[in-house]
Order: structure tokens, then C-alpha cells, then sequence
């Protein structure tokens, strides 16, 4: 094997995929060693790759993408490829797919490392998460999902430091979803007015900060998928992130809509839940807003809407902010805050892009 190349196949070139490949493209310019060569390039319906090994132009990856004649073979073929490839690989996993995420116990025992912001493998079944953990450290690939929670704020790494140098995590408490975040925010400011709850949804889709479907931000979901991800790092064995009680904003009548599209389209029906939901907060003086917690003594975890002074930092996060405070023994009533944008596709792919050199350091 080439010691002094990397083979990097990334499937999935929506909003992150798309950052993460220009990204990608000035890391290989401003590193000439190892070489970081692109050999797969996939989204759902299309795949370009060379059966020779031989690098994918990435200066016009995209364009030859939607040129190429080729479909994406099955994933076990794609992983028995890139364990054959003459260097060291890493999978970069850009899609929110549940089966691309089945296969990462595939690729680490093929000695495949994989970095992603793809929280499925690791808020799935319990089951999965220990699968994955076993191959890594059974073959020495490596696994990192640093943008699965925050974007690329450093959550996941601090929390493993915390736990890895002995601390005792005791709580960790904030706001986990850039979308809620900036609908909360423009929806029910601290000071003025705010917008209509279903301008706000749409608003945060066109930004790009939404799920490819809204509605999994919406009902609460994404943020129990982050939820579980770090309690289990915190050391509790979440069997799944509907085993704790997550609260959900679809109206109930528009949980049958068939897509995103469709719903998007009749949530203005349903405006006034939301507002008396603020006008309620605001009768007392407060604003509500949407958060997520973990108990690790007494086990739970929970999701849903609160309400806050406007004095406290989380009434006062700004666009689509996160803020995720740990309180553990050596920090005491302190908490370690870590904030900052928490969506959206060039903070996610930096993520992931860390992750990559992180990867790249130790292989
Ligand atoms: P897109 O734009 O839908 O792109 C998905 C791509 O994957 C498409 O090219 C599609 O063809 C491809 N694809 C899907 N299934 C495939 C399959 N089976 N085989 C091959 N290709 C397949 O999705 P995004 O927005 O680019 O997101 C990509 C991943 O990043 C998702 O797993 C998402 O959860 C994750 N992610 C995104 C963000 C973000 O800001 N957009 C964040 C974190 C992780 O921190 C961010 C976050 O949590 C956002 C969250 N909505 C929030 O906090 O509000």
C-alpha cells in the first residue's frame, strides 16, 4: 500500500457534500502530503469512479457527476472496492441515509475508516452503535461524527475529552437545532415583534438549515437523534431516540401530509398553536424556546419547549446558534458552554473536513 496517499470516496453532494468537496479540493492544494486523492463520487442516482483507481478530477467533480453514465453500485460492492484500493481509504458519508449508515460495520472491519455528519448510524439502534464501536476498534479504522451534533462546533470532542480524562459528566443541557434555534429566535425574540411561525419554517429551509425534510427538525427528532448520540458517549446505553419522551411541533392533523412540500404548504393553517404558545410565554414575562437535556444520574433525557427569562443565554442565542452546556464534577455549578452557528452547509462540511485530518493524522 502507498503510505504516502489517502483514497477518499465521498457519498451524498447535497448542501454539505457540495461545501465539503470545495473544501476538500483546497485541502489537497495546500497539502501535498499525503496526497488526497478523490476515488468515488456519489449521490443517490449517479456514481463516478475509475476501476483503476485513478484520481476523480476534483477541480470539476460535480459537473463530471452529472455527466456520468454510471449508477451506484450496491454498497457492499462499493466497500469491497475501496478495501482493495493500493492506500489507506476513508468513506466520507454526506447523505442522511439509514442503509449507507447500516454499512459503516461493513467498511471499519474492511479497515475503511469513515467520517460523516450523518446521525443515523449513531442514534439508531443501540445494536448499531455497539457495531460500529467493535469493527473500529477490532480493524484500527477509524470512525468520526463530530458535525452529528452542533455542526462544527467541538461538542462531540469535548465531551470525549471530558469522559476520557476521568471527568464525570452530571448534565448536559441546551439548544441542539440551528433550525429551532433560528425559528425560536425570529419567532418569539427577546425584544420586538417576530415573524409568522410558518414564514420562519420556510425561511429556515431556503437557508439551508432545515433536514432535507423539515419535518424531522420539526417533530423533534433531530435533536433527540443528538440527544442520544451524546448520552450514550456520556456513558448511558439510550436504546433509541423514541425511548425518552421528545416533544413534536407538526400539528397533529398535518402528520399524514405525503411530503415536506406538502406540508410546508398547509402549516400557515395552523399559525395560531404556535402564537398562543408565545403569547403564553410572554404573559409571563418570558420566551419560549426549544431544548434538550440529559440527567446522567437519575437517566433521562427529555426534548421539548420551555420557557426562559430573557435575560438567561439561551432566551438570548442569535440566528441559527447553538448552546450546549456540560456540568460535571470538575467544573461545578460552572458549565463548560460551548456556542456558536450550529447549521448550515460550510460549517457542517468543516466538520467533517476536521474529521478527515483528524483521520488522516492517524492512519
Ligand atoms: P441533502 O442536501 O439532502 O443531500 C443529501 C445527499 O445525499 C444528496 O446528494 C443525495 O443524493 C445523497 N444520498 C441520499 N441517500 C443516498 C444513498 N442511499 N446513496 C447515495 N447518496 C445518497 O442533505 P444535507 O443537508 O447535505 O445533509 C447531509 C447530511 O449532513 C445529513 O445526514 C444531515 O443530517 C447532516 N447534517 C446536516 C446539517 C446541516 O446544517 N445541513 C447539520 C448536521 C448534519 O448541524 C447541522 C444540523 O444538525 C442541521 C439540523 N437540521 C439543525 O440543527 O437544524
Amino acid at each position: 500500500a502507498n503510505a504516502n496517499q489517502v483514497f477518499i470516496a465521498v457519498i451524498g453532494a447535497g448542501g454539505v457534500g457540495k461545501c465539503f468537496l470545495s473544501q476538500l479540493q483546497s485541502l489537497a492544494a495546500r497539502r501535498p502530503s499525503p496526497k488526497l486523492t478523490l476515488c468515488y463520487l456519489a449521490t443517490s442516482r449517479k456514481a463516478l469512479f475509475n476501476d483503476d483507481y485513478s484520481a476523480v478530477n476534483m477541480d470539476n467533480a460535480l459537473d463530471s457527476l452529472s455527466a456520468s453514465s454510471r449508477t451506484p453500485p450496491p454498497l457492499p460492492q462499493v466497500i469491497e472496492y475501496l478495501a482493495a484500493a493500493p492506500a489507506k481509504t476513508i468513506l466520507v458519508d454526506n447523505t442522511s441515509s439509514q442503509d449507507v449508515a447500516d454499512h459503516y460495520p461493513l467498511a471499519l472491519s474492511r479497515g475503511v475508516s469513515v467520517v460523516t455528519p450523518n446521525k443515523k448510524g449513531f442514534s439508531g439502534s443501540y445494536q448499531l452503535w455497539q457495531e460500529i464501536f467493535i469493527a473500529s476498534s477490532t480493524s484500527g479504522a477509524k470512525v468520526y461524527h463530530e458535525s452529528s451534533v452542533g455542526a462544527g462546533l467541538p461538542v462531540i470532542s469535548t465531551l470525549k475529552d471530558l469522559v476520557d480524562t476521568g471527568d464525570k459528566v452530571t448534565k448536559i443541557e441546551g439548544v441542539f437545532s440551528g433550525t429551532m434555534s433560528f425559528l425560536f429566535n425570529s419567532f418569539a425574540p427577546t425584544e420586538g415583534q417576530g415573524g409568522r411561525w410558518s414564514d420562519e419554517v420556510k425561511k429556515a429551509k431556503s437557508l439551508g438549515y432545515t433536514e432535507p425534510d423539515p419535518r424531522d427538525d420539526l417533530n423533534g427528532l433531530d435533536v433527540a437523534r443528538k440527544l442520544t448520540i451524546l448520552a450514550r458517549l456520556a456513558g448511558l446505553p439510550v436504546e433509541s431516540p423514541t425511548s425518552f419522551p421528545v416533544q413534536s411541533l407538526i400539528p397533529s392533523q398535518l402528520e399524514s401530509c405525503t411530503s415536506g412540500d406538502e406540508f410546508l404548504e398547509k402549516l400557515p393553517e395552523f399559525d395560531d398553536q404556535m402564537e398562543e404558545t408565545k403569547t403564553a410565554a410572554e404573559k409571563a414575562g418570558k420566551v419560549v424556546r426549544f431544548v434538550g437535556s440529559i440527567d446522567v444520574a437519575s437517566k433521562s433525557v427529555k426534548v421539548g419547549l420551555e420557557q426562559f427569562d430573557r435575560s438567561h443565554p439561551i432566551a438570548a442565542l442569535k440566528g441559527s446558534d447553538n448552546i450546549i452546556s456540560f456540568y460535571t464534577e470538575r467544573y461545578g455549578n460552572n458549565p463548560l458552554i460551548v456556542q456558536g452557528a450550529g447549521a448550515g452547509g460550510d460549517v457542517t462540511a468543516m466538520g467533517v473536513t476536521a474529521d478527515l485530518l483528524k483521520v488522516i493524522s492517524q492512519l
